[in-house]
This record gives structure tokens, C-alpha cells and sequence, in this order.
């Protein structure tokens, strides 16, 4: 069992993998998917023993239709052949099934809570997808940037009224990690500037990267741009560069 996401994403024409074997959990994952990095966080934190099996997003295998209906990532699926998909409630899912810190909280005020500010998160991984084809395809992206930063406001004031560090209090939670993907990513995506008006939003990136779990997982900034470089170029070895 492996919990390393360095394999090879599985394409057309491969075998489906066997039963996920008891006690472990296993994601079908892509290494440069911000959902899939959610759920994979999420796995990290609270210690649970899991096998990633990536998928070639541009040559999916036909059997991987019969884990998920549009063929997307993450799905989760435990030794029952359970399916878990849509990250959030893959993320949600593995909280409660497993023990080990609790990234929810347990006050039910404060987890709709949590739910609610993930629902005012909900254009964000739209625009920073569309700033970043906009740039990749040489097109204007001022009106996307402005629409993208009118978000971080949006969460930046969320941070100032509650003065604490982190979306859910004074240590990382469950929101935390459903909306780091996204901030890491800004770098890579060529769109960093706009969080130069949301100084609290760059103190709550500044704190994210200090935590020992975000750090596991962080993807080095060339790798991540070969990566994209060969995703907008159509090649369908984008998903494995990197990979000895
Ligand atoms: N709402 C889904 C979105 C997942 C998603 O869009 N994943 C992308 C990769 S980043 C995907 O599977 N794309 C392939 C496809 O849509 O065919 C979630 O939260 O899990």
C-alpha cells in the first residue's frame, strides 16, 4: 500500500485495480487537481491509512465510469465498494468515518457555519480556472482578476470580523483545507497579485503554509508548471510529469 500520489495515472486500455483491501481506504485522484488535493489533505490530517490510484483525465479508462458517473476526481472508495465522490462531501465523509482529530467542528451552529462560508467560497475555483486559461490562451483576464479579488474581499472581511487566524478559529479546520487548493495555486497560475489588497487573506496563506500537512503535500512550483505547460498543449502525459 502506498499513500505516495508518485504513480502513474492509469489511461485507456489499463486494468481496473482489485478490491480495496480492509483497513485502508483508497482515492482515485489526479496530482494536480485541487478537489482531489482537498480530499488528500484531508486523508493526511487525520492519519488515515490510504492508496491513491491516479487517473489520466485526458485518456480515462472506461472502467473508471463504474467509480464515478462523469468520470471525474476525487472518489473515495473504502473495502464495502463504497463510493464516496464530489470532494466536499468525500472530505465530509471521511471525517465522520473515521476517528482521529475531528476537522468539523462538533457544534452544529459552528459547522453550518463552516457550510456556509464554502458556499460563499463557490466561485472561486471558476475564476481562478478562467483567469488561468484566459493568461495560458493570451487573452484580457482584467475583468476575471477584478471579479476574483472581489471574492478574496469577500472572505477577507470574514477573517477581520472574526479576528482569528484561520476561517474556523484559532487553529486549521475543515474549511481551512477545503479552500487552501485554490490559494496555492495562485502562484503557479500567474494571478499571486490578487491578494495584494487582502492582508489578512495573505496572513491566513502565510499561517496555512507553517502547518505540517499542507507543507506533506505542497508541489513544487516547476513541477506544477511542466505539468500545465503540457495540459494546455493537449498532451496526455501532462498527468504524469515529473514522475521518474
Ligand atoms: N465538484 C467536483 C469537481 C471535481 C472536478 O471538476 N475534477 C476535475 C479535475 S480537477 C475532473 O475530474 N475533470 C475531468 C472531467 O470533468 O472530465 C468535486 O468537488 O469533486
Amino acid at each position: 500500500m502506498s499513500c505516495s500520489d508518485a504513480t502513474r495515472a492509469l489511461a485507456r486500455g489499463s486494468c481496473p485495480p482489485g478490491p480495496v483491501p480492509e483497513g485502508v481506504i483508497r482515492i482515485y485522484s489526479m496530482r494536480f487537481c485541487p478537489y482531489s488535493h482537498r480530499t488528500r489533505l484531508v486523508l493526511r490530517a487525520k492519519g488515515i491509512r490510504h492508496e491513491i490510484i491516479n487517473i489520466n483525465l485526458r485518456n480515462k479508462p472506461d472502467w473508471y465510469y463504474t467509480k464515478h458517473p462523469f468520470g471525474q476526481v476525487p472518489v473515495v472508495e473504502n473495502s464495502s465498494c463504497q463510493l464516496v465522490y464530489e470532494s466536499a462531501i468525500a472530505c465530509e465523509y471521511l471525517d465522520d468515518a473515521f476517528p482521529g482529530r475531528k476537522l468539523f467542528p462538533y457544534d452544529p451552529y459552528e459547522r453550518a457555519r463552516q457550510k456556509m462560508l464554502l458556499e460563499l467560497f463557490g466561485k472561486v475555483p471558476h475564476l481562478t480556472k478562467e483567469c488561468l486559461v484566459a493568461l495560458r490562451c493570451g487573452r484580457e483576464c482584467a475583468e476575471l482578476k477584478g471579479a476574483l479579488r472581489q471574492e478574496f474581499c469577500n472572505l477577507e472581511e470574514i477573517l477581520d470580523y472574526q479576528n482569528t487566524t484561520f476561517f474556523g478559529g484559532d487553529r486549521i479546520t475543515m474549511i481551512d483545507y477545503l479552500f487552501w487548493p485554490w490559494f496555492e495555486r495562485l502562484d503557479v497560475y500567474g494571478i499571486a497579485d490578487c491578494v495584494n489588497h487582502t492582508p489578512s487573506l495573505r496572513l491566513w496563506i502565510a499561517a496555512m503554509k507553517q502547518d505540517p500537512i499542507v507543507c506533506a503535500l505542497l508541489v513544487d512550483k516547476n513541477t506544477f508548471l511542466g505539468f500545465l505547460n503540457l495540459y494546455f498543449q493537449n498532451n496526455p502525459n501532462a498527468f504524469d510529469f515529473g514522475l521518474l
